[in-house]
């Protein structure tokens, strides 16, 4: 803990009443995270460049849940970076995005009915709009673990963000973003395999993705083909989500909390599930030791054989779950 680390309280839109590392400022508080590195939260105050301004607060008690506050976004984001942070921490002893101890800064309430969140490792920061007419924010927990990870993804892969490569490296951050939820598992965000659900983006309920059937979403794809390269990264990234889908919960239908998945098979055949810790931690170690910037589908299929040999046993039978999720959405040897 750093000297003068305070305990405040924030209520947040998506996350509910949580608890908040804040750091007192004469007879105020700031909204920076002492008990992780310094992390900064700004109000940029439906502008689009700089800082804004630090959240503060006189009693350090933020937000309300109610959009209408501003810091009611600081909180669901200030909170995000604090959960990823930790998960890193906590699952893999990852010491922040870089593994070097350094803290990234969060922005929030970026222009106006800016419906997108962004990661920049030119800032090390990261941006969240307010969505259309200001009242759908981005701010929800799988957002920010998804920005949070692309930092990851950049100081280790590096994955190219186009073609295979770019659709490994959304998927990556999907699934960072899944894994932190149910790592996090809160009452009010309960843990599933849909990035976005929370935000209704469109207004339609619907969230942003789907990792167990992909094309759920009406436009990203289940299963690799040699056409995956020409599209965007949001839809490539379908693949690997359905595989990682597969390997946690494996193929058919399932309901986790509540939620009801189906998840297809190219080949037909089952998958059997290893559950997310081990699948996360099979992908953390293929992105940290074995991919690179051009790794493509082939290559993130023997990177994370390499990594589940590493971490099981080759020819384990989570090793053997692992070449049937991949060989489910259609990529063999
Ligand atoms: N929210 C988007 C993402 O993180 C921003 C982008 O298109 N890069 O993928
Ligand atoms: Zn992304």
């Amino acid at each position: 803990r750093y000297e003068g680390v305070e305990t405040g309280t924030g209520t947040g839109q998506y996350v509910g009443t949580v608890p908040l590392s804040t750091t007192p400022s004469g007879s105020s508080y700031q909204l920076v995270d002492g008990d992780r590195a310094g992390h900064r939260t700004y109000d940029l105050n439906q502008g689009t460049s700089g800082t804004g301004t630090l959240f503060t607060d006189d009693n350090d008690v933020w937000g309300s849940g109610a959009q209408s506050d501003r810091q009611t976004a600081g909180v669901d984001v200030a909170y995000g970076a604090a959960a990823t942070w930790d998960y890193y921490k906590e699952v893999f002893g990852r010491n922040g995005i870089r593994n070097d101890g350094v803290a990234a800064y969060s922005r929030a309430h970026y222009g106006n009915n800016y419906v997108n969140a962004f990661w920049q490792d030119s800032c090390f920061c990261m941006t969240y709009g307010d969505g259309s007419g200001n009242t759908h924010p981005l701010t929800a927990l799988d957002v920010a673990a998804h920005e949070m990870s692309h930092g990851v993804t950049a100081a280790t892969a590096n994955l190219t963000y186009s073609g295979e490569s770019g659709g490994l490296n959304e998927a990556t951050s999907d699934i960072f973003a899944a894994a932190v939820e149910f790592h996090e598992n809160l009452a009010a965000d309960v843990p599933d395999y849909l990035v976005g659900e929370k935000i209704d983006i469109r207004g339609t309920g619907a969230p942003l993705r789907y990792m167990d059937k992909p094309s759920r979403d009406g436009s990203s794809r289940d299963y690799w083909d040699s056409s995956l390269g020409g599209i965007d990264v949001h839809y490539s990234s379908g693949p690997a989500n359905h595989f990682f889908y597969l390997l946690s919960e494996g193929s058919g239908a399932k309901t986790v909390n509540g939620v009801s998945y189906d998840s297809p098979t190219r080949d037909g055949l089952p998958v059997t599930g290893i559950g997310i810790e081990n699948a996360a931690a099979i992908w953390y170690r293929a992105l940290t030791t074995y991919m690179t910037s051009t790794t493509n589908y082939a290559g993130a299929r023997v990177a994370t054989l390499k990594a589940a040999g590493d971490l099981f046993g080759e020819y384990s039978p989570t090793y053997l779950a692992v070449a049937d999720a991949w060989a489910a959405i259609n990529v063999g040897d």
